[in-house]
């Protein structure tokens, strides 16, 4: 009998799993065929999740680095040789130095509360420098708020078959969410459009009826012109506007300036494409935007998003469990999760009896400019703890990523269940466990759906969970708070049967456990914003006016490079699988445009080094014109060792953050090229 488990990995489809374990061994994965949302498959990439479960480079045990940092030559320990060491030092430096001189660094591995939300708790405790997590959404989610206040929630996906024109704006659904695709189909059925926004033809630019390959970062033109026609042409509904919006004259205003001719010189499409879109979008009955965090990841991309986001407003679109648009679904799952994350410590006035030395001036470390905080800050970060996230690979500057955590007078504890880049820096490589082996409680933020998983496999080797590490080192600095060693299971109650809500009404720990999977209680028909915002005043704010920043060129860097998700990879967890590299095609490439080529004299199969400000890497260039003339595309967070020169995509990516959301401006990067002999 298979398993039924919730794959927890950092992607908008939480799909459920049909897991087969013969003898120990994960020997079948499959998506569930009667869940609503998986629909029966899984992706290209988690069908293999047996390999990477066991993965012959994956760690079994405690191990000591033995060797330079970075080498990632290990010698075996037990674990309490390395929960005492690593105890020991941590008290030292909280005693020499205070707790802001002690690091986290974690993300979505695993987005799970137990696993991924609440060893924040342990840090907390301690005083440790606070997270500012801007890896990924968070100038998006400043945008979203902006318009729609907090908690974000779309349209809801299971709806979207109803749509009467869809816009997929930003985004590459039929890679990096692949279980939307069954509703677009649907809708299709049904008879809708389907539209494309993306500055290159990936396989959903294939999928959809229309592709408008926009220059990179412009998208506020478009939006604003698709405004202008909405207003111009009697599409927008004044009845909504009225009653549920606030700033509308502002924006008509900044709107008016951006006729389709003008938004076509600055977008680089057609001006009767623009013209087209705003007609299909305002006449839809209704229209639905999908919008991804592609977009943000630009300099104006906050803004960006803003403008778009704000067009289903325009034509009353909300009015419509289909219509509206969708960022993220997270902000339904609103659990009481605040005391497991320890959001009180920073609070507190007085510490208790340990080493919480609270610190009025707690410093932050912005994930975006991970590389600064290792490398400039003053006081230095003495101790690292890194779990759930590789930012050797995936923050920017990551050249000097690797050169802080080279860092002689850095002690970094990396918490794994791969041989990752940043593993092989860690002076502690700690065995984690893997979702099949933990317990733990799951929200989403592509479906409305909320899990529960229980482990349903012994850990490989010594194999432990993060929130057991942190409890053990908490154990060993007397730490009390109560907090600190609940269970997967206590905890999940607290966060499910402490919540008051009216979607996690009926929503108990007892029921979710014996369901798997079970949909928040959403009013139905579900149309979130069919009356307005979350905002204070209830109202959809159009204000202020976004701005249109277009990401520029120099002479000296003539490029603006993209590097977006591979179809066969998801961040970097899958890269140690030969089979899903071989599949992406053996190693990172760079894709060139024919006219750029022909200009530069240069054709398919050459290396190339590419130059930032930031730094270099050596690639394999591909002629294309699935990129458009100034636009290169690497796909793919690749691991280092599988370039040819041995620097991830992100030793290119400067410091540079968006225009709100202290975000890393991953999708507009200034280069040049030159031949590499
Ligand atoms: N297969 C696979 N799936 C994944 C991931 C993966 O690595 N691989 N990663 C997961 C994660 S962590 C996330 S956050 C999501 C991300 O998924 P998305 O929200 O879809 O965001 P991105 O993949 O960054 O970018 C999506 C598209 O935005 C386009 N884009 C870039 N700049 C612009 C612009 O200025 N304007 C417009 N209109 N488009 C632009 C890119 O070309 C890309 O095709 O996917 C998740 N799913
Ligand atoms: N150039 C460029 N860079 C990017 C992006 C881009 O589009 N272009 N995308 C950005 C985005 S959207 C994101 S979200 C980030 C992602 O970047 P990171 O947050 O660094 O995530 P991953 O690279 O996927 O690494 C996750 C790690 O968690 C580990 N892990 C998984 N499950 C568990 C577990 O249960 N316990 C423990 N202890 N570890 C676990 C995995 O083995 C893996 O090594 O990358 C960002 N970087
Ligand atoms: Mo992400």
């Amino acid at each position: 009998m298979p398993h039924r488990v919730t794959c927890p990995l950092d992607c908008p489809d939480r799909c459920r799993l049909l897991v087969t374990v013969e003898e120990g061994r994960v020997v079948r994965v499959a998506g569930d065929p009667d869940h609503p949302t998986t629909r029966g498959f899984a992706c290209v990439k988690t069908n293999r999740w047996g390999e990477r479960q066991h993965h012959p480079d994956r760690p079994l045990y405690p191990m000591r680095r033995a060797g330079p940092k970075g080498t990632g030559r290990f010698e075996r320990a037990s674990w309490d040789e390395a929960l005492d060491e690593i105890a020991e030092r941590l008290k030292r430096v909280l005693d020499a130095h205070g707790g802001q001189a002690v690091a986290r660094y974690h993300y979505a591995g695993t987005t799970g509360l137990n696993e991924g939300r609440r060893p924040v708790a342990f840090f907390r405790a301690i005083g440790a420098c606070e997270l500012d997590e801007t890896i990924c959404a968070s100038a998006g989610g400043e945008a979203w708020e902006m318009a729609y206040g907090p908690h974000k929630t779309g349209t809801d996906p299971e709806n979207v078959g109803g749509a009467g024109f869809i816009v997929l704006w930003g985004t590459n659904p039929l890679s990096t969410n692949t279980h939307l695709v069954p509703f677009l189909k649907e809708a299709r059925r049904n008879g809708a459009e389907i539209w494309h926004v993306d500055p290159y033809e990936n396989r959903t630019a294939r999928f959809a009826d229309r592709h408008l390959k926009i220059r990179p970062g412009t998208d506020a033109a478009l939006a604003y012109a698709v405004a202008r026609v909405l207003f111009e042409e009697g599409l927008v509904d004044w009845g909504y506007l009225n009653d549920h919006a606030e700033g509308v004259e502002a924006f008509r205003a900044a709107a008016a300036a951006w006729t389709p001719e003008r938004a076509a010189e600055v977008t680089g499409l057609e001006p009767a494409d623009v013209l087209e879109l705003a007609r299909r979008f305002g006449r839809a009955r209704p229209g639905f935007v999908r919008v991804g965090y592609g977009m943000t990841r630009q300099p104006g991309g906050a803004d960006a998003l803003r403008a778009v986001i704000l067009l289903p407003a325009l034509t009353g679109a909300w009015k419509h469990p289909a219509g509206g648009a969708l960022l993220s679904t997270s902000g339904g799952f609103r659990l009481a999760s605040e005391r497991l994350e320890g959001e009180y410590w920073l609070r507190r006035a007085s510490g208790q009896a340990g080493y919480f030395r609270p610190d009025p001036g707690v410093r932050t470390v912005n994930q975006s400019e991970f590389a600064s905080a290792l490398t400039r800050w003053d006081p230095p970060i003495r101790m690292l703890f890194v779990f759930n996230a590789n930012p050797a690979v995936s923050t920017p500057d990551s050249a000097r990523v690797r050169a802080g955590l080279a860092r002689e007078d850095l002690f970094t504890v990396v918490l794994e269940n791969a041989l990752s880049e940043t593993a092989r820096y860690a002076d502690w490589l700690l065995p984690a466990t893997t979702f099949l082996e933990h317990p733990d409680l799951y929200t989403s933020y592509g479906t409305y759906w909320l899990h529960w998983n229980d482990a349903v496999m012994e850990p490989a080797g010594e194999a432990r969970p993060n929130t057991w590490v942190f409890a053990e080192l908490a154990r060993r600095l007397g730490l009390e708070a109560p907090e600190l060693y609940w269970s997967a299971e206590e905890a999940a109650r607290i966060a499910l049967d402490g919540a008051d809500h009216p979607y996690l009404a009926n929503v108990s720990f007892e029921k979710l456990r014996a369901a798997g999977s079970l949909k928040l209680n959403l009013p139905r028909p579900f149309a979130p914003h069919a009356e307005g915002a979350n905002t204070p005043g209830g109202r959809v704010r159009f204000g202020p006016p976004p701005a249109v920043v277009v990401p520029e060129t120099t002479d000296a860097f003539p490029y603006l490079l993209m590097t977006p998700p591979a179809h066969h990879f998801l961040g970097t967890i899958y890269a140690p699988l030969e089979r899903l590299r071989a599949a992406e095609g053996g190693e990172p490439e760079v894709w060139l445009h024919p006219d750029d080529a022909a200009r530069e004299g240069l054709s398919s199969g050459v290396y190339v080094w590419l130059e930032s400000e930031a730094g270099r890497v050596k690639r394999r260039l591909r002629v294309t014109d699935r990129t458009q003339p100034g636009v290169l595309v690497m796909e793919g967070t690749w691991p280092a060792d599988a370039a040819p020169d041995g620097e991830p995509a992100n030793a290119l990516t400067p410091e540079r953050l968006t225009d709100r959301g202290r975000q890393a401006v991953f999708h507009g990067v200034q280069v040049r090229l030159r031949p590499a002999g």
